[in-house]
């Protein structure tokens, strides 16, 4: 694990002895979990207990999502992840995302000691990770969080048993759509959860779910009040809706746009912003939503921003109207720049 040393030289620092030296540490995942960050989660807490059977971990996350509930029910109906963590944890465990403000209101002024905080997760790296961890494993280049945990189980020579393998399968086909993005290593690691008992049918049956009235209804207001933006060939839809944000960018890009930003301000004080972008859209323009439009969009909104490329948003307090067209120019502005200086046109 790399470690960042006050000289900025990286030494090794065994998750083992961390581990070990820990009593009850906190696993955290980040608002609204979703069934990569809760099923790491829980496989995290397998680990910890089987390397120190005494301590006494605790799960939190600022709310679970409705589909991480129902894996929950299936696979592991007596674990609980709680909202209102208590205090005095010895060691704090961030999974599936690598920035505080991820964490939600509730959590996010959690993380204070850096010397014994780990960040294990696969998103975009925020720039600002030293200050909350000086232990990391951030993998990029993997499409899963659970991917990253397979590795560790056999890095640490700890076995899978079934259930945990049916946790990080179905945080893999989640993350991964079902597969759509892997490699060769997340098949193997696949494989591998397979041989140690996960059944790939009841992992993928877990997954499914229609969405429910309230969101359905979100995403066809969203729909209802879309607004489009053309940018060369591209299509930008945006559209404002104070709930559900996130599915309603997917509608938008199921109905037909390249890149979807929705964003609302369902409380004063609070404005926030979902945005989403076909794979297509990212490697042709090499436009990154994460970078190019939502870390600008945070500060805008007096807040932070972040994440993929092809999704990622943002939570504030302000300026929500103009944040909103500022989006448009950034994306815009991002189209027009990368594709130019490349020799590409869209
Ligand atoms: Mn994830």
């Amino acid at each position: 694990m790399a470690r960042k040393s006050a000289d900025g030289d990286e030494e090794k620092v065994s998750l083992e002895h961390l581990l070990k030296d820990s009593k009850n540490p906190l696993i955290l995942g980040h608002q609204n979990a979703d069934p990569d960050a809760v099923c790491s989660m829980i496989a995290f807490a397998r680990l910890y207990k089987t390397l120190n059977p005494d301590g006494t971990p605790q799960l939190a996350a600022d709310d679970t999502s409705r589909l991480s509930n129902q894996v929950l029910r299936i696979f592991e109906p007596e674990m609980k992840v709680s909202r209102t963590p208590e205090s005095g944890h010895d060691l704090l465990i961030l999974l599936d995302t690598n920035s505080r403000f991820q964490l939600g209101p509730t959590l996010q002024n959690i993380t204070e000691n850096p010397s014994k905080t780990i960040v294990i997760d696969h998103h975009e790296p925020n720039p600002k990770i030293d200050q909350i961890a000086e232990h990391q494993i951030v993998r990029e280049d993997k499409s899963s969080t659970c991917e990253i945990m397979v590795k560790i189980y056999s890095d640490l020579g700890v076995k899978i048993d079934a259930n945990t393998a049916n946790l990080l399968l179905t945080g893999m086909i989640f993350d991964t759509r079902r597969f759509f993005y892997a490699d060769s290593e997340t098949l193997a690691a696949a494989i591998e959860l397979i041989e140690a008992g996960a059944e790939y049918e009841k992992c993928v049956r877990s997954l499914l779910i229609r969405p429910d009235r309230s969101e359905r209804i979100a995403r066809l207001k969203a729909a209802g009040r879309v607004k489009v933006h053309l940018i060369g060939d591209w299509i930008l839809a945006t559209s404002k809706i104070n709930a559900y944000e996130a599915s309603a960018c997917r509608g938008l890009i199921d109905l037909g746009a390249d890149v979807a930003i929705v964003g609302g301000s369902p409380a004063k004080d609070i404005v926030r912003f979902s945005s989403r972008s076909t794979r297509d859209f990212f490697e042709k323009t090499g436009v990154s939503l994460g970078s190019d439009v939502m870390e600008q969009l945070g500060q805008i909104i007096e807040g932070e921003g972040g994440g993929h490329a092809n999704a990622a948003g943002a939570n504030g307090k302000k300026n929500f109207e103009k944040a909103m067209s500022r989006s448009v120019e950034l994306i815009k502005g991002a189209v027009e720049e990368k594709t130019s200086s490349d020799g590409s046109s869209t």
